[in-house]
């Protein structure tokens, strides 16, 4: 008996995924399917899956190819797999041509031609509106900003400015106030690059503008991926379940990027401290600033500046250990 193991997402499943399935069942005599789990696809930078674990495995097996369902969890469990089920071919779409060579010292390899002209990005895309945003920044920051767009379903990088939706502003001159208050007023939603030092006529101003997206009805929003990535969530859940105990201390440095600076603290601390008192020598683009929050049951210290070239980590001390990133 030959058997036979592919893998995937394999999420609003499509005629793409069925005929590789059907391709797959037919190189041997028992196929089966490894579902990616939530958490893995997350891992994998898989961010946009719309359908659960369970209905997804539920979609492979209607498709009635599948002799067996496995979820898989980890990187290298196609390696634990093959040995396991002593499997005979491994076989995955063209989409991943010679990225699973590595599995030739265990069994066969077999890539199938990818389908062309579906994906579940695609179907994905169709179910809802794209956005098209425009780019207002320098040439390194606008092209690694459209570099990763494209993995974002949903959104379109255009380079027309009439027809936009909304603009990232990459640009953190000085007058980017005024850049965002103009994209307001014709109604395009913004998302901005924040300057490392800004003064409190500047933050008023802008604190204004939020008041002004909010009446159009438009997202005005700074840029903080981190804020929204899985790793960091799961991160402050964990330190929130008490792995560590109670939180005494947060130290924080990522000096280029001044506004992540709060990020951990309000999140893992809230946004009450009892005290917030910073030092800083310098002015504008080569401030150097320690910023000091003090909560009833813990402190908190985060390093900002472009001058001062110091390491980038977070460490969090509690009373039973400390989570080191
Ligand atoms: N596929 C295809 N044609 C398409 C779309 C997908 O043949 N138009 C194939 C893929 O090549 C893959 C399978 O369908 O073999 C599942 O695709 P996805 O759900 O996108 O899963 P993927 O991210 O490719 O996961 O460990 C996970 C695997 O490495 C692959």
């Amino acid at each position: 008996m030959k058997t036979v193991i592919t893998y995937g997402t394999f999420d609003l499943l499509h005629n793409g995924h069925i005929k590789l399935l059907k391709r797959a069942k037919e190189l041997g005599d028992f196929l089966i399917v490894g579902v990616t789990s939530d958490s893995y696809d997350k891992e994998r930078g898989k961010l946009n899956v719309q359908n659960d674990l369970l209905k997804r495995i539920e979609d492979v097996r209607n498709t009635g190819f599948a002799d067996q369902i496995i979820i898989e969890e980890y990187f290298g469990q196609k390696i634990d797999d093959i040995q396991k089920y002593q499997v005979d071919v491994f076989t995955i779409g063209s989409d991943w041509l010679g990225q699973f060579d590595y599995l030739k010292e265990y069994c066969t390899v077999v890539y199938l031609e990818r389908t062309q002209g579906i994906s579940s990005t695609k179907v994905r895309n169709e179910r809802h509106q794209i956005i098209n945003l425009g780019i207002v920044a320098n040439g390194q920051r606008a092209s690694s900003f459209r570099e990763e767009a494209r993995f974002v379903s949903g959104v379109e990088v255009v380079e027309e400015q009439i027809d936009v939706d909304a603009v990232y502003v990459g640009d953190t001159a000085s007058d980017l106030n005024s850049l965002i208050r103009g994209f307001l007023e014709n109604g395009k939603h913004v998302l901005y690059e924040a300057p490392v030092d800004r003064s409190i006529k500047e933050i008023r101003q802008l604190q204004e503008l939020h008041l002004l997206a909010e009446r159009k009805d438009l997202v005005l929003q700074e840029a903080i991926p981190t804020a929204y990535s899985p790793g960091f969530h799961h991160f402050v859940a964990l330190l929130k379940s008490k792995k560590i105990g109670e939180i005494r201390d947060v130290a924080f440095s990522y000096p280029m990027f001044s506004s992540y600076c709060v990020l951990p603290v309000v999140h893992l601390l809230g946004d009450h401290p009892r005290s917030v008192h910073t030092y800083s020598i310098g002015k504008g683009e080569s401030v150097t600033r320690r910023v000091i929050f003090e909560y009833g049951s813990a402190v908190a210290t985060c390093l900002i500046g472009k001058e001062a070239r110091s390491r980038d980590f977070l460490l969090v001390s509690g009373t039973k250990g400390y989570a080191y990133v």
